[in-house]
């Protein structure tokens, strides 16, 4: 054994990777012990027509595998979707950090990352309003490092111990098991409108953060404040943070409801899409970082998970990017068998005290053990560092190293005193030397009482736009909860945030706001504390709005228009140059157009050619496109009574998006409508592009840069 194993290398990984690719040319089908399988289609019977034999050993061995095929699906995050890239550092930031990945530019760190929702099961919907959850296993030289985030850098509760009060309640109700991957019912807002700790989180999850357009479009955060720890075991607090190279972007709800129906792996089969097409997802890794004698410098605790530090107060700076380029091979046996842990960490990097932080650290081995079933888990290849692991750890459930020699412990003589301890120096993880002098309390800190004023920062931080989404959403959610007590207290802490917000709430849901809103009955307190010591906090006006929690608004929004899909109406005698220029013109950008046709197969356009139909009308729907084109077509003048095409160009329209259409079925699209435009300002017609000059594919391409058009959706909703 030596003292200095270097890792291997990236390749090696995924060589690693490769020895468990299974090749189906010029091979066998074998059993498990690897005999030729003559027949895989008969049981061996007596006689033909006779009972089954028990000494089929081959029939059994296939069954019983079968029969064990599924583990235990996640408790929470059970639906996801994953992909393999890798991170590379822009530099050197060594005065906070002595990771490795973090400061070498020469380095290409391997990622795994995987996207999930929370609430519902495996099989449930992509489009749920949900929190996403964006955890990337870094497989760094020094080991691997999981940085375990969600797509909204704040969550629900305080402290660790009311996660499972959580999780239950949002869970579908345990009598009925109603409704799948969905928060509006009873017990949800039940819990929430008694935990006004939680209320900063709402205003996130009730946004269109919680229907993103796609993973590729979300921003990242690791929630927690952590620490950067430097080689003189010196550090730093630091927030982290992922900032999509696309820009942050989301669908509207009746949009996401529609999804669900037409295709509910619709972001699962958008990031694999993209990776096939080589348009790599990208993010960059950006830091805040606190120096700790600022750790009281601000009106929040950086303790508390449901609080951020605002943009404009700590910047966040730029790291590193990291780029997803391949799709895993077996969905199974990586996305699904992949265990993440918020303590995977590797030198230069710690934890902070949030009591939320530091519940995790317990739970994620725990789980591990009943979902993969085996303290071994380390050793499934998704989860293996490339770092060389020595240690006297031994046995177990599907212990996959064979160790060599006698010893497997320590201190020993007879194995030479190996494995070695590391000496910091040598790369050893030494936590940072935190003075902790303290009374043994079950409590939480006075500076925790603030529920309201980020909640507020939020809600003052959005377009009027963005602001009328939370409300529909809390109009929506409200008014599937039965009880009307829990609407009633939910008015009353969502007044506590903002009093026209509650207003237009409570007139979605036919009650008023209560005059006085209920004092909630145990908000983070236990029994006996002092209840005065912990009244919520009125609202702090010093917080000033924040562009960067608007997607709207946010530093990240860009123009580009790179892997948007833009639906194609064809007809049989489509006109062909129409068809040819926009779709050139879009792929010159990185966009793609998808041809929907009245059938499947090939459509003949106006000079002969065929053209093959990615869709049908009656198979697709605009919702899963960003803009619908029409070309001109001879036969286009049939489609205006074909309910299919007539709802598609409709929910377009209701959906803002970009429609552009040539002159010649200019009547088709305003039937599809319901409008003329009544000038060229029309703003009922904004986002309209009509083919009759020159310039259509441009200007078709630059109301597509704008992605939505928000003007629309203010005008039909007056
Ligand atoms: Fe998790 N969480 N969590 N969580 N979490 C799990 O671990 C838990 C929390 C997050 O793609 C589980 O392997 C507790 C915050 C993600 O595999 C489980 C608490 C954040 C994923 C668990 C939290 C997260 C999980 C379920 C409160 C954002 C999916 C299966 C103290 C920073 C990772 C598993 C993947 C998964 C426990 C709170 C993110 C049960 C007890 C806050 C992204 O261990």
């Amino acid at each position: 054994m030596k003292k200095n194993d270097t890792p291997t290398t990236e390749n090696a990984k995924l060589k690693d990777l490769e020895k468990n690719k299974e090749y189906s040319e010029n091979q066998f089908i074998t059993t498990d012990q690897g005999v030729k399988i003559n027949d895989d289609h008969n049981t061996l019977k007596a006689g033909e027509r006779g009972p089954s034999l028990l000494e089929d050993f081959i029939m059994r061995e296939k069954i019983t595998h079968f029969d064990h095929e599924r583990i235990p699906e996640r408790i929470v995050h059970a639906r996801g979707s994953a992909a393999h890239g890798y991170f590379e550092s822009y530099g050197n930031i060594n005065q906070y950090t002595k990771a490795g990945f973090l400061n070498d530019t020469t380095i290409k760190t391997p990622v795994f990352a995987r996207f999930s929702t929370v609430a519902g099961f495996r099989g449930s919907t992509d489009l749920a309003r949900d929190v996403r959850g964006f955890a990337v296993k870094f497989y760094t030289q020094e080991g691997n490092f999981d940085l375990v985030g969600n797509n909204m850098p704040v969550f629900f509760i305080q402290d660790a111990m009311k996660f499972p009060d959580l999780i239950h309640a949002v869970k579908p109700e345990p009598h009925n098991e109603i409704p799948q991957a969905a928060s509006a019912h009873d017990t949800f807002w039940d819990f929430i409108s008694l935990m006004p700790e939680s209320m900063h989180m709402i205003m996130w999850v009730m946004s269109d953060r919680a229907i993103p357009r796609s993973l590729r479009m979300m921003e990242g955060f690791g929630i927690h404040t952590f620490r950067l720890v430097n080689e003189k075991n010196m550090s730093v607090f630091v927030k982290f943070h992922w900032k999509p190279k696309l820009g942050t972007h989301a669908v509207v709800w009746d949009e996401a409801l529609k999804i669900s129906g037409n295709d509910p792996d619709f972001h699962r089969r958008d990031l694999w899409e993209a990776i096939e097409n080589g348009n790599y997802p990208e993010w960059e890794l950006g830091v805040q970082i606190v120096p700790e004698e600022d750790e009281h410098k601000f009106n929040f605790d950086l303790l508390d998970p449901t609080k951020i530090i605002p943009e404009e107060l700590v910047p966040v700076t730029k790291i590193g990017r990291m780029v997803l380029n391949r799709n895993p091979d077996n969905f199974f046996a990586e996305t699904e068998q992949v265990a993440f842990h918020p303590g995977h960490l590797v030198p230069g990097i710690d934890f902070s005290n949030d009591p939320l932080l530091q519940g995790r650290l317990f739970s994620y081995t725990d789980t591990q053990l009943s979902r993969l079933g085996s303290p071994n888990f380390h050793e499934i290849p998704i989860n293996r560092s490339i770092a060389p692991m020595h240690n006297n750890q031994r046995d177990g459930h599907m212990r996959q190293e064979i160790n060599v020699g006698r010893t497997s412990y320590s201190p020993n003589s007879l194995g030479g005193g190996c494995p070695f301890q590391a000496k910091m120096a040598e790369g050893g993880f030494v936590s940072v030397n935190e003075r902790v002098e303290a009374h043994k309390v079950r409590e939480r800190s006075e500076s925790f009482a603030d529920h309201f004023s980020q909640a507020a920062l939020f809600y003052n931080s959005q377009t009027e736009v963005e602001q009328n989404h939370i409300i529909n959403a809390l109009r929506f959610e409200l008014s599937k909860v039965e009880t009307v007590a829990i609407r009633e207290r939910m008015l009353g802490l969502l007044s506590q945030v903002d009093k026209k917000l509650a207003n237009k709430v409570a007139e979605g849901l036919g009650i008023a706001v209560p005059s006085q809103p209920e004092k909630p009955l145990n908000h983070g307190i236990g029994a006996d504390t002092d209840t005065k010591k912990h009244e919520p906090k009125p609202i702090d006006k010093s917080y000033k709005p924040s562009d960067a929690l608007s997607m709207l608004k946010n530093p990240t929004v860009t123009n580009t228009i790179e892997t948007r899909q833009v639906a194609f109406i064809c007809t049989d005698g489509v006109s062909e140059t129409s068809v040819n220029n926009l779709k050139k013109a879009l792929e010159s950008q990185g966009a793609m157009a998808m041809i929907i046709g009245p059938h499947a197969g090939n459509i003949k356009t106006d000079k002969g050619k065929e053209i093959k139909a990615d869709h049908t009308f009656f198979s697709s729907s605009s919702v899963l496109f960003d803009a619908v084109y029409i070309p001109a077509s001879p036969n286009a003048a049939m489609l205006e009574n074909n309910y299919n095409v007539l709802e598609f160009i409709s929910n377009a329209y209701r959906h803002c998006k970009v429609i552009g259409a040539d002159i010649e079925v200019q009547q088709l699209l305003e039937k599809a409508i319901g409008k003329k435009p009544a000038d060229k300002k029309d703003a009922a017609m904004l986002g309209i592009v009509i083919n009759n000059d020159k310039n259509f594919a441009d200007n078709f391409i630059k109301e597509l840069g704008k992605h939505r058009i928000w003007e629309r959706e203010e005008k039909t909703m007056q």
